[in-house]
């Protein structure tokens, strides 16, 4: 079935983009993409998910634009949407009372059995709940002027939370975004050398962090995987070219050869 909420994986990751009505949720999918959702004054402009790629470095992670979280109604593929993604960014405006919205929006992913995968032991008696990593974006964070706000809302908070002051107007703190985005997806970059040429450096494979010599044959190619017999690798721990086994972790930025 066909549906504006299923919004197709693109790219190293799918980052859901949520929070409550007004915040600049849209705002900051049009200032780090190419996508233009509509950016409103007034509340609840969005009403689809709205996906765009987000440039980080060599690679490109998807971001999604929601309709806000505080409706008395929720498309259930809203939170099948949420529910799978790699990561979170809450939303919250620093200028409205951003304790509550955060708190209310916790609360209502929660009973929609959605939590912060940080707060994994508090949840050990529900059943059935999805632990997402999230990240806390506290938006309208726009010049030093708003410092202050942003230390009292960080100690108003009763949680360590993760969070980033963060302004989709004057871009302040967006290349830092891009860059713990990139970090709390927990992925790695591999680049690939076919035997005797040089390495293909404009694009990566991208791997799950702890990730194996073998899951880059099978992402390679299928035929890889069963025909591989050993292979080199120069980066992280390892000397230059040396042969390594198929259990071999892989780090960011390793070069590999695949011998088959
Ligand atoms: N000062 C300031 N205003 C912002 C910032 N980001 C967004 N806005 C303004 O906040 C209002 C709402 O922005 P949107 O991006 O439409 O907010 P949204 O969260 O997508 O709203 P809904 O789709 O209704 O949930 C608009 O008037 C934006 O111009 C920001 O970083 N600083
Ligand atoms: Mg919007």
């Amino acid at each position: 079935r066909d549906s504006v909420f299923r919004i197709v994986r693109e790219g190293a990751g799918q980052v859901v983009v949520v929070g409550p009505a007004n915040v600049g949720k849209s705002a900051l999918v049009a200032s780090l993409t190419r996508a233009r959702p509509q950016v409103a004054a007034s509340p609840f402009t969005t009403w689809k998910p709205t996906p765009g790629m987000m440039p980080v470095e060599d690679i490109q992670i998807q971001l999604v634009d929601t309709p806000p979280l505080n409706r008395d109604f929720v498309e259930p593929e809203l939170l099948h949407l949420i529910r799978g993604s790699d990561l979170i960014l809450l939303v919250v405006d620093l200028q409205t009372d951003p304790v509550q919205q955060l708190e209310d929006t916790i609360a209502f992913l929660r009973q929609h059995g959605i939590a912060p995968r940080h707060l994994k032991d508090r949840y050990s008696e529900q059943r059935r709940v999805t632990f997402i990593p999230l990240l806390v974006l506290a938006n309208k964070s726009d010049d030093q002027s708003t410092d202050e706000d942003f230390e009292i809302f960080c100690e108003l908070l009763d949680d360590d939370w993760p969070l980033l002051a963060v302004s989709a107007t004057t871009g302040r703190n967006l290349g830092r975004l891009k860059q713990v985005v990139f970090e709390r997806l927990e992925i790695v970059r591999v680049y690939s050398k076919p035997p005797g040429r040089e390495p293909d450096l404009d694009a990566p494979f991208v791997l799950k962090k702890g990730s194996t010599v073998a899951d880059l044959a099978g992402k390679v190619h299928r035929d890889f995987l069963k025909r591989l017999k050993t292979a080199r690798v120069w980066g992280t721990g390892v000397y230059d070219g040396q042969m390594v086994s198929r259990d071999h972790v892989l780090h960011d930025g390793d070069v590999v050869e695949l011998q088959i």
